[in-house]
């Protein structure tokens, strides 16, 4: 079983690079931002709850996000392994994926750190937002998306470093050379 975290700042390329390595090696795919999306266009109630932290930058609660991990895993079968696209966010989901993974006799094979200078990341974003309309893709929401991965994202690096699982990538350059060199890690597990 391969379970791949995928892990970066907003705009880092955790979905691009995602979408890469599933093809590659035919595994599953958690998103949870785009599972948020489908709720939100479904007019669920869940969307409805979302798209209130969303627009504002805001991390949705853990117990909500965790329930939700747990369901959208357990609807995969014979599955050869998960990538984890935007979970864990902070310490809470990270203690709590590594206990769903144990219950069912698996873990994280490894963390893969997407590291994108904050300028770049800005950049990208605002194109993002012209090209697509994502309503949290603007100049005020993406500074309080980057506010809130400082402060409770980004100390899972430390907490991958204490479970041996982190993996950094200089998430510069093109698609491809980024491809390239997550393959190579994973290769190399
Ligand atoms: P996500 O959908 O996960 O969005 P993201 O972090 O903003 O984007 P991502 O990193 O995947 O973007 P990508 O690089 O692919 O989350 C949205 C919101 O949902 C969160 O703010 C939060 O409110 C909520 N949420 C989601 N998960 C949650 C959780 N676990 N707990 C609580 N709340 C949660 O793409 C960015 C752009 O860069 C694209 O246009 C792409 O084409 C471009 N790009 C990618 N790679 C590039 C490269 N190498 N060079 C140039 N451009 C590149």
């Amino acid at each position: 079983m391969l379970n791949i975290v995928i892990f970066g700042a907003p705009g880092s390329g955790k979905g691009t690079q995602s979408l890469r390595i599933v093809e590659k090696y035919g595994l599953n795919h958690i998103s949870t931002g785009d599972v948020l999306r489908a709720e939100i266009k479904n007019g669920t109630e869940l969307g409805q709850t979302a798209k209130g932290y969303i627009d504002q930058g805001q991390l949705i609660p853990d117990e909500l996000m965790i329930d939700i991990l747990a369901s959208v895993l357990d609807g995969f079968q014979d599955s050869k392994g998960v990538i984890f696209d935007g979970f864990p966010r902070t310490i809470a989901q990270a203690e709590a994926l590594k206990k769903m993974l144990a219950e069912r006799g698996q873990e994280v094979s490894v963390m893969i750190d997407l590291d994108v200078p904050e300028e770049e990341l800005m950049g990208r974003l605002i194109r993002r937002g012209i090209d697509s309309g994502r309503a949290d893709d603007n100049e005020e929401t993406i500074r309080k998306r980057l506010e809130v991965y400082h402060s409770q994202t980004a100390p899972l690096i430390d907490w991958f470093k204490g479970e041996n699982k982190y993996h950094h990538i200089a998430g510069m350059g093109s698609m491809e050379e980024i491809s390239a060199k997550i393959a190579q890690a994973i290769d190399s597990l």
